[in-house]
């Protein structure tokens, strides 16, 4: 039984929530300073989603009284072992049947590409969380036979999600699933029955090229797409090429897409000192000083009556929030300063998992 023979399929984000999901940060080698700065902005976060609607705090046993310090009584913070905070990307994809019930995808993960690419070993403890996540919310549990991450996948919630094929058809993820494999998969298990390929993310993402780092959908036929006026920068021609793309496709209602540009953020690089702050563990986390950061304004959260969106503190700031205004004027619009997030690796919308109301 899949999700989509059972009756169940992705709804939009914009759809109502139930609440929303999250992880604790606190390993060394993705959160410098021993992820206190991430935690302070993690529960930041977590305190503002929560006026909104109801907040999970997956906490590890030794975090616990540390987070709970931190976040607001509101949230709900449960004791689990995971091996970092990207519930996007580990959390079950929810899904739900029109019925009055709970599904919940867990996908295969690998942590980014495995032991050839992957960004840490072990991620048994990340691959346990979807699971365990059904099992709390008694939601029925479908194990997919496919290496994903939420964060490659954004759904329209009338059939169509949109993904890259750099994580996607990435021999480090499934080596022996082809495109109409791939295709099939994301039906059976999403509910869509289009499936629309960029070809790759923002660069230096080092997920491979998440499909939330570059765009997503804001409404049934429209996509945000993070865009770059300077050709001298690498993200100019990934822009285009994904623009192209998604103005050829057909969603799976026959629409043609409207694609909005967000401004990508004035380009931004670790410092000396934010790299200093990293335990020096792990090879495949061996940013330096200078490195150039994936950041993205189309990396932010719909919850019910706002959206949380990444800021900077870079001029670029601005006109990000006037997007968002301009595209959800029945929302509150709430930038939230994420350097902190971003220095490890990802953003909002990495490190959330909505919950759909049923
Ligand atoms: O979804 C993401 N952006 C995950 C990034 C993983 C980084 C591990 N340090």
């Amino acid at each position: 039984m899949t999700p989509r023979s059972a009756g169940f399929r992705m709804p939009a984000e914009w759809e109502p929530q139930a609440g929303v999901w999250m992880a604790w940060p606190e390993r060394p080698d993705t959160w410098r300073l021993g992820g206190k700065p991430a935690q302070a902005a993690f529960a930041r976060l977590a305190n503002t989603i929560a006026r909104f609607e109801p907040v999970t705090m997956l906490v590890s046993a030794g975090q616990w009284a540390n987070a709970l310090a931190q976040l607001d009584p509101a949230v709900r913070v449960i004791e689990m072992t995971t091996n970092d905070a990207w519930l996007r990307d580990t959390g079950t994809t929810f899904v739900t049947d029109g019925q009055g019930n709970l599904g919940g995808v867990d996908w295969r993960f690998n942590g980014w590409g495995g032991l050839s690419d992957g960004l840490y070993f072990p991620w048994d403890a990340d691959d346990a969380v979807a699971a365990k996540m059904c099992a709390i919310e008694r939601a029925r549990r479908f194990r997919a036979p496919l290496v994903t991450e939420g964060g490659a996948i954004h759904v329209d919630g009338e059939g169509t999600v949109i993904t890259t094929e750099d994580c996607l058809l990435n021999p480090n993820r499934n080596p022996d699933l082809g495109r109409a494999d791939v295709e099939a998969i994301l039906g059976d298990h999403l509910g869509i029955d289009t499936v629309i390929w960029l070809g790759q993310g923002v660069p230096d993402d080092i997920t491979g090229g998440h499909i939330d780092n570059l765009a997503c959908f804001v409404a049934p036929g429209v996509v945000l797409l993070s865009w770059c006026d300077d050709p001298a920068d690498p993200h100019h021609a990934v822009s285009r090429e994904a623009e192209a793309r998604l103005l050829a496709a057909r969603d799976a209602k026959g629409r043609a897409l409207r694609v909005e540009r967000m401004p990508m953020p004035t380009p931004l690089f670790l410092t000396a000192d934010e790299a200093g702050g990293l335990d020096r563990t792990n090879p495949a986390l061996s940013s330096a000083a200078g490195d150039r950061l994936a950041a993205s304004y189309v990396n932010f959260l719909i919850v019910n009556g706002a959206v949380i969106a990444p800021a900077f503190d870079v001029p670029t700031d601005a006109a990000a929030e006037a997007v968002l205004r301009r595209l959800f004027p029945g929302r509150e619009v709430i930038m939230l300063p994420s350097r902190e997030i971003l220095l490890g690796g990802g953003n909002i919308h990495c490190v959330t998992q909505q919950q759909p109301a049923v």
